[in-house]
């Protein structure tokens, strides 16, 4: 009789939740993931993307062994070889390109594919020691965190349990029944002793129909509405006068910038009508116990850092930051603040080398001087992930690019590779995981033993380096030690715990986690709502000009805005493999649709100079009029990667990243991957 055990683990993916998970393994295999109702934040239970997880393990597109590719680039057709060879032909290719081209002729591409410490930033030590070009990892939260940056320093966001005691939970530019799902139970919690949820976002999303009040913003639009609601906080003389004296510095200027500005800049800016922002204002004047919790989301256009710190601000100017029962502001929890030199060697480097900002992939790839010879991917799927997916695209179709992938089953990315290598999934290994949506830190130990022949990164890049014959100390170390080492003396990590009983399982709570959110009671920080040192950037929070929202001569040739948020069955690309054929939707206001000639259910072709793809139109009142919402990053549907007559690479239809763009945001070098002008026509 087959005997079942259970294996505590945690879940790797680029999720706030970090949920504590049980594996149920049985003959050596995964047979089902269930929720560990020991973990105080998850509690017993996790997302339905995550249960359908052993599937992936074992399903055919997993890559289990290396590959050479034997079709044309992008073709997906591979032999076999085997590690050695592998290992072999990356390193006499490596150095045949550093000498031919130098260091900085390769490029390292990697993410959070995988969110265990140790793996993902595995490749670092190797990469400065070969001195190749650095990646400017910026995908997702570089403008949100620069932006929170700016007014609270390296401030903590206040616990997630804290909102359990809130009368008002404000869900700013974050879809909670999607992308936070565990954070609902304290909405949930505080519901039931009467308070309100109001949900402030482009369309009206999941929670924002679980809601209590929504509010229709227009996308980029949130300083608008945030300055707006301070104004008349100040003209009702509503503001937190005590908590602002104490703890923060600049609000005379701040306050007399909102108020020298015409209530017509807020209203056109935001989109939200002045009665509105003044009901708004009313609101949080009148519900000391708020909860503000951010989302990245609203960070990805072009004045996405200002909305951060245009929202902080006014949870400043509410006194929000003292913390106390039911009150707070989450962005992102900073709960642990390891020091990620221990992980990634930057003192391995003999030189600085340049650095590429990943959201400009396309650009690396098709015209950076001197040129990328070789792209080396894991933990990622630029091809579907990254902006500008046409240009991203014709860069893996160079002849001349030497392309690496590591990678656990057949992505986009993974189609390109010459050199295909087989990667473990989180089951198979040993890392570190810490959530960024609240305070707990743990160890997880590799349930089962590795499909086919897959290595982790860390395997990876440790036995690669041996090849390449470096033999600092840091290629000997093991994932344990590497894991000891980055927990000894962590910043965050509670005194009086021991590093070896969290290898054994124990979860760790921050030490910067206070039961009531006080993060501001020992008066050591102090919010900043004037920068006189940040020029060129603004001082304070303010209105600025939109980017591609704001240019004249793209609305007039592409009307529609576009956003592009998170799927509830995807997480960002991951799962597409579950999908194939699935197109995604659309939501086009009724309006809208009208005017386009598109009825509900049509096939529609979205475009712009950059490229185009095909969605499902679904004609709905839960978007507004010009915004297009195009939720998930699904993976393209083969016949829609046709060339048509001309061979112009436009003809393809990509995935939903051929529309968006390489522009950076304002702050912090982010992608503005909800700042999109497009044209909508029915198929
Ligand atoms: N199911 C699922 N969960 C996920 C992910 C996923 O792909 N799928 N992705 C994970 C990752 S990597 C991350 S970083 C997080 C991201 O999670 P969040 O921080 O929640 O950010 P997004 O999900 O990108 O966007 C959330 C909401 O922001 C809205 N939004 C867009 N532009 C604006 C704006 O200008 N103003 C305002 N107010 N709102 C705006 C969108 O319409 C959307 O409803 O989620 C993680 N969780
Ligand atoms: N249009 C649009 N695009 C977006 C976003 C959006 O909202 N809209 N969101 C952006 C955001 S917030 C983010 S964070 C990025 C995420 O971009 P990525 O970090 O690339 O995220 P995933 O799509 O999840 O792809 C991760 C890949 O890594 C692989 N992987 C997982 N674990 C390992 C491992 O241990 N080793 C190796 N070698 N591979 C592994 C997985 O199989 C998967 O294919 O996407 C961004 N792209
Ligand atoms: S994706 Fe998020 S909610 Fe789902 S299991 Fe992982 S951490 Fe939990
Ligand atoms: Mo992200």
């Amino acid at each position: 009789m087959a005997i079942k055990i259970q294996k505590k683990t945690i879940c790797p993916l680029d999720c706030p939740d970090t949920c504590g998970m049980l594996a149920t393994v049985e003959d050596g295999r995964v047979v089902a993931l269930h929720g560990d109702k020991d973990h105080p934040y998850t509690a017993g239970f996790i997302c339905r993307k995550m249960r359908r997880y052993p599937e992936r393990l074992y399903c055919a597109q997993r890559i289990l062994y290396p590959q050479l590719r034997v079709g044309r680039k992008g073709a997906g057709e591979f032999r076999r070889i085997d590690w050695q060879q592998a290992l072999d032909i990356l390193a006499a290719r490596l150095k045949a390109i550093c000498q031919q081209y130098g260091g900085e002729s390769i490029l390292p591409y990697s993410y959070a594919g995988n969110m265990g410490a140790v793996n993902r930033f595995a490749g670092y030590p190797f990469f400065h020691r070969l001195g190749t070009s650095r990646l400017d990892q910026t995908i997702c939260s570089a403008a949100s965190g620069a932006g929170w940056q700016k007014q609270c320093g390296n401030l903590p966001g206040c616990p997630p349990e804290n909102a359990a005691d809130a009368e008002l939970i404000v869900a700013w530019g974050i879809n909670i029944k999607v992308t936070n799902v565990h954070f609902w139970r304290y909405v949930t919690h505080a519901r039931k002793k009467g308070a309100r949820l109001l949900v402030i976002d482009p369309y009206c999303n999941q929670t924002g129909k679980a809601a209590d009040n929504y509010l229709q913003v227009k996308p980029g639009g949130d300083s608008g509405l945030a300055l707006g609601v301070m104004k008349s906080l100040i003209e009702k003389n509503k503001i937190d006068q005590q908590f602002i004296d104490r703890h923060t510095e600049g609000f005379a200027q701040q306050a007399a910038y909102v108020m020298a500005r015409d209530w017509e800049s807020f209203v056109s800016e935001s989109g939200v009508a002045k009665d509105e922002i003044e009901e708004l204002a009313a609101l949080l004047a009148g519900a000391p116990r708020t909860f503000f919790r951010i989302g990245i989301g609203l960070s990805r256009n072009s004045r996405g850092g200002m909305s951060v710190r245009a929202i902080a601000s006014l949870a400043a100017c509410l006194g929000l930051f003292a913390g106390g029962k039911g009150r707070g502001v989450l962005l992102s929890s900073g709960a642990f603040r390891g020091d990620k030199g221990k992980l990634t060697y930057p003192d391995l480097a003999s030189a600085p080398t340049r650095i590429v900002n990943m959201i400009q992939l396309g650009h690396a790839l098709t015209a950076l001087d001197p040129p990328v010879k070789a792209l080396i991917v894991y933990n990622s799927n630029p091809m579907s992930v990254n902006p500008d997916g046409a240009m991203v695209r014709r860069g893996l179709q160079r002849e001349d690019l030497f392309t690496v992938v590591h990678e656990q089953v057949m992505t986009p990315t993974a189609k390109y590779a010459d050199l295909l290598l087989p990667a473990t999934i989180f089951l198979e290994n040993l890392d570190v995981y810490t959530g960024y949506g609240h305070f707990y830190l743990g160890v997880a130990q590799p349930a089962i033993e590795p499909v086919g022949e897959a290595w982790s990164n860390f395997k990876l890049f440790q036995s690669l380096a041996l090849k390449m014959g470096f033999n600092e100390p840091v290629f000997q170390q093991s994932c344990e030690e590497r894991i000891v080492d980055y927990l000894t003396d962590m910043p965050g990590f509670p005194a009086g715990c021991a590093v070896q009983d969290v290898l054994a399982g124990s979860l760790v709570h921050s030490a910067y986690s206070s039961v009531d959110g006080r993060v501001l009671a020992d008066g050591t920080h102090t919010l900043r709502l004037l920068s006189p040192n940040s020029v060129p950037e603004p001082t304070m929070a303010c209105l600025t000009a939109a980017g591609e929202f704001g240019d004249p001569d793209l609305q007039s040739r592409y009307p529609f805005r576009l956003i592009t948020p998170p799927h509830p069955d995807l997480l960002n690309s991951t799962f597409g493999e579950f999908y194939p054929g699935t197109r995604g939707s659309v939501l086009v206001h009724p309006e809208d649709a009208a005017m386009c000639q598109v009825q509900d259910g049509d096939t529609v072709r979205l475009s712009n100079g950059r490229g185009q793809t095909k969605r499902l139109a679904k004609v709905t009142t839960d978007t507004g009029r010009g915004v297009l919402v195009a939720e998930g990053i699904f993976w393209p549907v083969e016949e829609d990667a046709e060339v048509a007559g001309n061979g112009s690479e436009n003809a393809i239809h990509g995935g939903i990243n051929d529309l968006t763009s390489q522009k950076l945001t304002d702050m912090g070098g982010g992608a503005t991957f909800h700042e999109s002008l497009v044209s909508l026509a029915k198929i």
